[in-house]
């Protein structure tokens, strides 16, 4: 495992993680931290490891990320930016993040992001940002392998967000809210059921990687601020989300619990 201590000097709002795929059994995170001119004083990167990235691309692309509020050098809980991770984790392309701290949002960053949103990628010298931008454009530049889900399935589960969001933030238990979450995930059980085990079938697609992400936030924040989990009467959603949340994509691209719960927390507050 490739593992580098963080300079003092680093600091999350300047430091690039170099983010490589790696063919070791390293844990979630198997990163070579180093600052944006690629060194640190005060240690040397290791570089006896084997890389592997079956790509074209010789330089890495740069994407602005949400910088975790709870772990200094960690990638943050916004479930666009994870969409966007994991569609070039699903493409094998190599990439860096630049940690964004947005509440504290750096001079160079609203620079290329007059928005103050993240996430954003340098896609032919021009920055993007949108996760459903990024995620066409990368779709047309690296069509290979291809993740597109046909037009017909690609709104399959997406009231799911909204309708969680607004059961997290109610305080009136018979106001519905509930309800219309059961409702969204129930319908999403059924079409798993008939036509899973993803939304296009055997293989996942874009619609799964920009779903996956916000049913994690819903189990975690659902789960601390409610005590509520999927009921076990949709199998089908269960089952879903294991296989989402256990691929080696998600696992290497998602939030820390303890960011996904202090980010829900103005929300939940009201
Ligand atoms: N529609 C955008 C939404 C992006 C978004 O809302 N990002 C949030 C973080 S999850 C953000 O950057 N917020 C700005 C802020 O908190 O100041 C997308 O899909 O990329």
């Amino acid at each position: 495992m490739a593992t580098a201590k963080m300079h003092p000097s680093a600091t999350a709002l300047s430091t690039t993680i170099k983010h490589l795929t790696c063919n070791h059994q390293c844990p979630p995170f198997c990163t070579l931290l180093t600052n944006s001119s690629s060194r640190l004083r005060g240690y040397r990167l290791r570089r006896s490891f084997t890389v592997s990235m079956s790509t074209s691309l010789s330089t890495p692309l740069e994407v602005c990320v949400k910088a975790s509020v709870t772990t200094p050098n960690k990638l943050g809980d916004c479930p666009f930016t994870q969409r966007v991770l994991l569609t070039l984790e699903e493409k094998h392309l190599p990439y860096d993040m630049k940690l964004v701290d947005l509440a504290n949002k750096p001079e160079w960053f609203l620079k290329v992001s007059p928005e103050g949103k993240v996430p954003l990628i340098k896609l032919d010298e021009k920055w993007i940002p949108d996760s459903d931008v990024i995620t066409q454009a990368l779709e047309e530049k690296f069509p290979s392998p291809p993740l597109v889900t046909p037009p017909e399935k690609a709104s399959v589960g997406s009231k799911i967000f909204s309708t969680f969001i607004g059961f997290l933030k109610s305080k009136d238990a018979g106001d519905g809210t509930e309800q219309a979450l059961l409702s969204e995930l129930t319908a999403f059980n059924d079409y798993i059921k008939d036509n899973g085990p993803f939304i296009n079938g055997k293989e996942v697609s874009a619609a799964d990687l920009a779903l996956g992400p916000k049913l994690y936030h819903l189990e975690i924040a659902l789960g601390h601020y409610k005590k509520w989990s999927v009921p076990d009467s949709l199998p089908y959603v269960k089952a879903y989300m294991k296989s989402i949340f256990s691929k080696d994509s998600f696992i290497k691209t998602r939030a820390l619990p303890e960011d996904v719960i202090e980010g829900w927390r103005p929300k939940v507050m009201g």
